[in-house]
């Protein structure tokens, strides 16, 4: 899973990256064109408690690659301002799946925003704004070309080629009243039809106001009132310091926890932040757990026993037998598979079966 970290020059996009990755890249770069990436392991305490029980070798986690991207310069006649970002970072964030729009509502003085002013709401919408103008440009290019080369071809080319420009010209229509692609409500064959585009504004987004210190006990407020008037689907809104995070994750773990309630935090946004991209993704976890190896898998929610088996290996999924599944809370309450399996809690399900978070999945396949 990759998620890009955007948002306007000085945002705070950089240290946000550092507070999830306990990275330390330079901060204050005043949109300088540094590209970071960083791997981040999921917290999940599951793992421990079937540590305990199976004692294997090694603990997988899940994990979730972070890429740090400078801000797009702004767009004006006829030239989209995204497009003029190196390849590599435009490539980044088209392959994202899932973005984090970092929002500048901190005050400091000594740091003054371009624009002269702190205001999150025209932030949010200036950035939106050369998303949308990215994907509209994209939709443009390629209904043109529909119009000339995509009249030849076999018969079941031209046909696919009409089913394709359907949908981007409703792609189109939402474009150019500012709404994003995720509101265009388009089914699972829309969406298969439009995928390779890998439009920025179709990704689930995470808006992470960056408020400062002092405003932190008014965070929750700040978050409503900007929800009140953005509604998309696919998006979430979460405030957090950045720069609190960041000095957090560099303490040690009890002296984290007194700053933090001096703070009055009572979570870390890490945990948060990771748990919220889980949602925004619609991911779940299932776990399997060995004497080698207990380890989490993430899938989207939804995905059968056989997708969980073609994650793990394509083996798996084309052998495929029967998943012999345990929730994980009968697991731990019970103490081992065996005591599942005689307490009658150990399923064995088909290649149908829709796979829930924390299921305990041992595949069972032929060669
Ligand atoms: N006071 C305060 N300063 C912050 C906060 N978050 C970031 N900053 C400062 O704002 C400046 C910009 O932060 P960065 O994280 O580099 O921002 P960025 O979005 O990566 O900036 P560019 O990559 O240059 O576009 C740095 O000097 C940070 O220390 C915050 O929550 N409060
Ligand atoms: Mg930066």
């Amino acid at each position: 899973m990759q998620i890009a970290i955007v948002g306007l020059a000085g945002a705070g996009k950089t240290t946000v990256f550092n507070t999830l990755t306990r990275g330390h890249a330079e901060t204050g770069g005043f949109g300088g064109l540094q590209l970071n990436v960083g791997v981040v392991k999921v917290p999940d305490r599951r793992l421990d408690r079937l540590a305990e029980i199976f004692k294997p070798k090694k603990v997988v986690q899940a994990d979730v690659t972070y890429v740090d991207l400078p801000a797009p310069p702004a767009s004006s006649e006829g030239r989209v301002g995204t497009e003029e970002l190196p390849a590599e970072h435009l490539a980044r964030l088209r392959e994202a799946d899932a973005l984090i729009h970092v929002v500048r509502a901190f005050e400091d003085p000594s740091f003054p925003h371009p624009a002269g002013s702190v205001d999150p709401r025209r932030d949010l919408e200036q950035l939106d704004l050369e998303f949308t103008l990215a994907d509209l440009a994209l939709v443009d290019r390629r209904l043109e070309r529909l119009g000339t080369s995509g009249r030849h071809g076999t018969q079941a080319e031209r046909e696919a080629n009409e089913r394709e420009e359907v949908v981007l010209r409703r792609l189109k229509q939402t474009l150019e009243v500012g709404d994003p692609i995720r509101d265009a409500g388009l089914d699972a064959d829309e969406e298969k039809a439009i995928r390779g585009f890998r439009f920025l504004t179709q990704k689930p987004v995470l808006v992470l106001l960056n408020i400062g210190e002092a405003d932190l006990p008014r965070a929750a407020d700040l978050v409503s009132s900007i929800t009140a008037d953005y509604r998309h689907e696919h998006t979430l809104v979460d405030a957090l310091s950045a720069k609190i995070e960041m000095e957090l994750g560099e303490l040690e773990p009890d002296e984290a926890g007194v700053f933090m309630e001096e703070l009055g935090l009572k979570e870390s946004s890490l945990d948060r932040v990771i748990a919220l991209s889980y949602r925004l993704l619609g991911l779940i976890s299932f776990l399997t757990a060995g004497p080698d190896e207990v380890r989490a898998w993430p899938i989207p929610d939804g995905s059968t026993a056989v997708d969980a088996a073609g994650t793990i290996h394509t083996d798996l999924a084309r052998g495929f037998i029967r998943a012999e599944t345990v929730a994980y809370d009968d697991l731990v309450t019970l103490g081992s598979t065996a005591d599942a399996r005689k307490a009658g809690r150990l399923r064995s399900e088909g290649k149908t079966y829709r796979v829930r978070d924390g299921d305990v999945v041992e595949i069972l396949f032929s060669r």
